[in-house]
């Protein structure tokens, strides 16, 4: 009780001042009508509660998708197994929720993550249009009605800011590459957990208000008071529906034109508008997807040619093989797609070679293995290093492959042999393999 007197006492003026310093006040008004903070500046007769509403309850859906995949990604990688795949391996109470990502359905990365950035990239349009419905709220003067509506517009702020960081940070690593090498991840995750926190607030107090106001009448009607709605409207160029409309079109726009590289064929040459969209890299066995070819990232063939061998290590010491011993052991096939963290994914292929499990026998875990570090001939950069887990190095589908769809692996995809796991991101499946060292992480 006391509390809310106290508020009351410090509310400031809802009116504007009439007068500015050497101004008369006629002069200070007619300016101040002129500058966003007026009410009649903004005159879209679009904008209104029923407009946001509808764009609002699409995002309610869809953040709350983008979240939970983005969650799981995270997780995907194995951030709490060893500082290679992320220097801050738990996150600190926010990594509460990591767990053993499993090996199956195999398609599980491919989709939790093509959905994570087909959802975001489709929603980019949606999120505009929502800011664009409310911007005139940004301007709206005084800052700040009492101590409870300054609290309010201090979370909008991060509401606002916090999506605008997660959905520009998210498209910039997807077209390109990786612009923030090794703090991507970090910005993207802590960035999320503010966000979402100022999204479930937001929509906690406003999902009830949307569902009442698109119940209570027609899309093209204004709510009694309507806070959104032009005092002054402009003669309308475009229904409200016809505004929805164009924003759905530019969603469906988005779609078409990034859905497809997640998939083979046709759709991926429609897939114009993202990296690992339109054609393959070329005919034959091999010719799906590169990520980074070998002379991106500085490999020679002298370092994957005749001079080349693999090093095993565990209790049984350093073991080395040739790629002729290797094929000479016991090979498997398994059919695995490679699904990247930017989103993108190829169908599966058929990968044969040693299976990890084997390797971990002969390094002296016979029965149940544990984890292995496995480290690329690549000398510098990103993803030249991987921890996978126990649950990974025994699922009799993760091998060492060899060979790819009936071919020796091309140097791109990582010759002499690279990591492939099921259901596991991208940036585990480790090519132009040097060292695997198993045992706990
Ligand atoms: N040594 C090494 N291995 C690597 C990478 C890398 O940069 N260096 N990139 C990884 C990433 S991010 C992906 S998505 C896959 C891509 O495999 P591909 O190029 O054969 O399609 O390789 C992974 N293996
Ligand atoms: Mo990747």
């Amino acid at each position: 009780m006391g509390d809310r007197r106290r508020f009351r006492r410090l509310r400031l003026p809802d009116s504007l001042p009439a007068s500015l310093p050497g101004l008369s006040s006629g002069r200070a008004a007619e300016l101040l009508e002129r500058t966003p903070s007026a009410p009649g500046f903004w005159r879209s007769p679009v904008r209104g509660v029923r407009f946001t509403a509808v764009l609002g309850l699409v995002l309610l859906g869809g953040i709350t998708l983008l979240f939970v995949t983005g969650l799981l990604s995270y997780a995907a990688y194995n951030p709490d197994l060893n500082p290679v795949n992320d220097k801050t391996p738990d996150k600190g109470v926010l990594g509460f929720y990591l767990f053993a990502w499993p090996t199956g359905p195999h398609w599980l990365y491919r989709l939790t993550q093509g959905l994570h950035v087909t959802v975001g990239i489709v929603l980019t349009p949606v999120l505009l249009a929502k800011l664009w419905s409310v911007v005139p709220k940004l301007f709206a003067l005084p800052p700040a009605r009492s101590v409870g509506h300054a609290l309010e517009r201090l979370s909008l702020l991060l509401l606002v800011g916090g999506a605008l960081f997660e959905f520009i940070t998210g498209l910039l690593n997807i077209q390109l590459e990786y612009l923030f090498p090794g703090s991507f991840y970090p910005l993207h995750f802590y960035g999320a957990w503010v966000f979402f926190a100022a999204f479930l607030a937001h929509a906690g107090l406003r999902t009830p208000q949307a569902v009442r106001v698109l119940r209570s009448g027609a899309l093209s009607g204004n709510v009694p008071g309507d806070a959104l709605a032009s005092p002054s409207p402009a003669e309308p160029t475009l229904s409200r529906r016809g505004a929805l409309a164009m924003v759905g079109a530019g969603s469906l726009l988005l779609l078409v034109t990034s859905v497809g590289r997640s998939f083979d064929g046709p759709l991926r040459r429609i897939a114009l508008l993202t990296p690992r969209g339109a054609a393959e890299p070329g005919p034959g066995p091999n010719g799906f997807q590169i990520n980074k070819t070998a002379a991106t990232v500085g490999i020679t063939p002298a370092e994957t040619g005749e001079g080349w061998w693999l090093t095993v290590s565990g209790p049984a010491g350093d073991l080395r093989f040739t790629r002729e011993q290797l094929l000479a052991m016991d090979q498997y096939s398994a059919a695995l797609p490679i699904a990247c963290v930017e989103g993108w994914s190829t169908s599966d292929q058929r990968w044969r070679g040693v299976r990890l499990k084997d390797l971990a026998e002969l390094a002296g875990y016979p029965g149940n293995p544990p984890g292995v570090l496995v480290e690329s001939v690549q000398r510098s950069g990103p993803f030249r290093r991987a921890a996978l887990r126990d649950n990974q190095v025994r699922d009799p589908r993760s091998l060492l492959a060899l060979q790819v769809n009936g071919k020796d692996l091309s140097p791109d995809h990582g010759y002499p042999a690279r990591i492939i796991v099921p259901a596991a991101p991208g940036v585990l499946n480790t090519k132009w393999v040097s060292r695997l060292t198993f045992g706990d992480l």
